[in-house]
């Protein structure tokens, strides 16, 4: 494996590389070096090497749909023009490929940043919790709409993603509190609106999420707060479809607590489900849509392509 493919494994592994759609691109990247620099002499031993690395790429992350999708999306390319292609040219084509996918990607994000913007009122106050490059993306962008609003970021533990939110949303001028976790309660009280983002959408329309999205989506209905999210279509789980859950990334428990005494356990899950019953809509690259509605679109607008 090439070694700039290896670093960037290891900076998704390490969260260095964070969040669904960053997760996704630089991966797509990765293949593309390793592409790049292939030493394969026949369209199947080159075929073989996307496979081998493609695999290596989305077990990185567990519990990453966008990531799976995209990646298959390319080598399924390969797949179906392995017998039909000289390798130079199997090559190019998916070099270009990769180019059109980030253009897409892109894209997509812009249109979402812009739906997303509309729904923030001014003077609003809006909840966020972790760190979504969406959601900020769609800050930033009711900011540059003259909007004035302030934000609430959970902090997100244990790996205190919020604060990457928090950071990022004061160096563009946008008020923000930190706020710890358990807070939460008392801050929905005066909430607009929450907006996050997302990792995963099942068929039924149900989120997933950094660990504790759903006890902010519970809290926000006690208090009739809008819940959104923000998802590419990109995201919608194909195994979902068939019964199949996502599997639910258990981290390191010292992240937690480093030394825990002895005989306690500790359970470090790294995302958590909602229901779509909670979430008001998803906002998406073609609108804001219904949760219900999120499957049906994207395998309208993707094609249904279970891999796994
Ligand atoms: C990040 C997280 C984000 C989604 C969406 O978790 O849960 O809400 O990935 O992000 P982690 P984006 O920090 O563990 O990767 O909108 O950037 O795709």
């Amino acid at each position: 494996m090439h070694s700039q493919v290896e670093k960037i494994i290891k900076d998704i592994k390490s969260l260095k590389i964070q969040g669904a759609r960053n997760i996704a691109k630089a991966a797509v990247s990765a293949l593309a070096i390793q592409a790049k620099n292939s030493k394969a002499r026949s369209p199947e031993e080159f075929y073989s090497e996307m496979l081998e690395v493609g695999e290596a790429l989305q077990s990185a992350r567990p519990t990453e749909p966008m990531l799976r999708n995209s990646i298959q999306e390319l080598t399924e390319f390969v797949s179906s023009n392995v017998k039909s292609m000289k390798l130079k040219d199997l090559k190019a084509e998916l070099l270009a490929k990769e180019q059109e996918y980030q253009k897409k990607v892109d894209k997509n994000g812009k249109a979402l940043m812009e739906y997303g913007a509309k729904l923030i009122p001014d003077g609003a106050l809006v909840i966020t919790h972790c760190h979504s490059s969406t959601v900020t993306g769609m800050m930033k962008r009711a900011a540059e709409f003259g909007k004035d609003f302030e934000v609430i970021s959970c902090e997100t533990r244990p790996r205190f993603q919020g604060r990457v939110t928090a950071k990022e949303l004061a160096d563009h001028g946008i008020k923000v509190t930190q706020i710890v976790d358990g807070s939460v309660n008392v801050f929905m009280k005066k909430a607009d609106l929450v907006l996050v983002g997302a990792d995963a959408i099942t068929a039924r329309g149900d989120l997933i999420n950094k660990i504790g999205t759903s006890m902010v989506a519970h809290i926000a209905r006690l208090h009739e707060v809008s819940f959104y999210s923000a998802a590419e279509l990109y995201k919608y789980s194909p195994m979902s479809l068939f019964g199949n859950l996502e599997k639910i990334e258990e981290r390191d428990p010292k992240e937690v607590w480093d030394k825990p005494p002895k005989g306690v356990r500790i359970s470090n899950l790294a995302f958590d489900v909602t229901s779509a019953r909670y979430v008001s809509g998803y906002i998406t690259e073609v609108g804001v849509i219904p949760s219900q509605s999120f499957f049906s679109l994207a395998t309208e607008k993707l094609g249904v392509k279970v891999y796994e």
